[in-house]
């Protein structure tokens, strides 16, 4: 049995790819931040208590911060695959907080590498390292972007992602380590975080078709992005490790609708005329935006195998779906007489 390492499996892509190493018959390891309230939603459908003989999922608590404690989980677990998706990955939120953003994002990975370099060197083991990138490191630069555009990025987040793919590379070249750098375009699921704008849309507007809410507060509906299932890029994230060599790749759908199509299509689904209920709010507006991400991802098409599954269209009704269930059940609540 393989064992895999993964940070950030709380996140989306991290409950996804435990979900997916799992079915491989991988053993599989989290670190998990410490929070005062529950942060496990999206892995308690997987999570068995580690006293079963039969559990192969085990949690460890740590941060991408402390390098001390990455060094013991490394150490103990003793990974084939590490995969680093932790990350504080809210583009706007990384205008609030760029010293946080980049302490995590970028240092968090040089103390990760750093850490794994060490294991490699006193054990003689070999393990294999993805990291996740992301297309918002091509900021504007004319779409559609490949491996092989220039980066120009426009965030403190961009920034940050851009930095921890340089020192994935000088440690693939310096120390002869597999890395990959997975640049991942845009990729939601109904496990998406809530404030990223196709989540904080369906969850909006299935809840004003309930009558639970009356208007959804927006930014730039101009933008444009590649939006794929989030479900689907884990399995890429996995083939790149498996390949003979490692290399960096785009995974994206290499098509791109701006949030006012997601909008449409969202209201098209739950018949409602959305200009009635959403607004413009300015603070939604980044002080620099990313104006169209679209992808080339032949390069992972060719050598990983790799292709999408699931349409924009198909993506949109699973997400629909699943916010309109939960806006039944808060209704029913409502209904019969729990305050919310
Ligand atoms: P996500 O849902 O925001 O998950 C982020 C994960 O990182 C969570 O498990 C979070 O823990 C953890 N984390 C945050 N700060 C940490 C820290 N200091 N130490 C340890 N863990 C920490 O993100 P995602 O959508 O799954 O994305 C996964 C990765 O791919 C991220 O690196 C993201 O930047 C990158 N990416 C995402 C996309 C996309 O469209 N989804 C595209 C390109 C790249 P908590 O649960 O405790 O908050
Ligand atoms: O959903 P978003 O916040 O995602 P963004 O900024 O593209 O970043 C996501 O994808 C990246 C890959 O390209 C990842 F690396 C990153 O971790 C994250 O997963 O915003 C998408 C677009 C932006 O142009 C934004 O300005 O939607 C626009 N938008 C308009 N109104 C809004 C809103 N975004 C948010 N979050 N909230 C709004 O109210």
């Amino acid at each position: 049995m393989r064992t895999a390492l993964i940070t950030g499996v709380t996140g989306q892509d991290g409950s996804y790819l435990v979900d997916f190493l799992l079915a491989k018959d991988y053993v599989v390891h989290g670190v998990i931040r410490r929070a005062s309230t529950f942060n496990t939603q999206r892995i308690d459908h997987i999570y068995k208590d580690p006293h079963n003989s039969k559990a192969r999922f085990f949690l460890h608590y740590g941060d991408l911060s402390d390098g001390t404690g990455l060094r013991h989980i490394i150490e103990r677990v003793q990974p084939d695959e590490v995969y680093n998706l932790a990350a504080q990955s809210h583009v706007k939120v990384s205008f609030e907080q760029p010293e946080y953003t980049a302490d995590v994002v970028a240092t968090g990975t040089l103390r990760l590498l750093e850490a794994l370099r060490d294991y490699m060197q006193n054990t003689k083991n070999k393990s294999r390292f993805y990291h996740a990138c992301s297309s918002e490191m091509y900021g504007n630069a004319p779409p559609p972007q490949s491996e092989t555009t220039p980066f120009a990025p426009r965030s403190p987040y961009a920034v940050s992602k851009l930095a921890a793919y340089g020192y994935c590379v000088n440690y693939r070249e310096s120390y002869d380590m597999f890395i990959c750098n997975g640049i991942l375009f845009n990729h939601e699921s109904p496990r998406r975080g809530e404030t990223f704008v196709t989540r904080k849309i369906t969850r909006a507007m299935t809840r004003i078709k309930l009558g639970l809410q009356d208007k959804l507060y927006l930014g730039n509906l101009e933008a444009k992005r590649d939006w794929g299932y989030a479900k689907d890029y884990v399995e890429a994230m996995w083939l790149m490790l498996q390949q003979d060599k490692c290399a960096d790749y785009v995974i994206s759908t290499d098509a791109t609708y701006s949030v006012k199509d997601f909008l449409n299509q969202v209201a098209k689904q739950l018949e409602l005329d959305w200009e009635k209920y959403v607004e413009i709010d300015p603070r939604y507006f980044r002080p620099t935006e990313v104006n169209c991400l679209l992808g080339d991802s032949s390069k992972a098409r060719e050598e990983l195998g790799w292709k999408v599954k699931t349409s924009f269209n198909e993506l949109v009704t699973m997400m629909v779906e699943h916010d309109l269930e939960l806006a039944r059940q808060e209704r029913t609540l409502l209904d019969a007489g729990h305050i919310l």
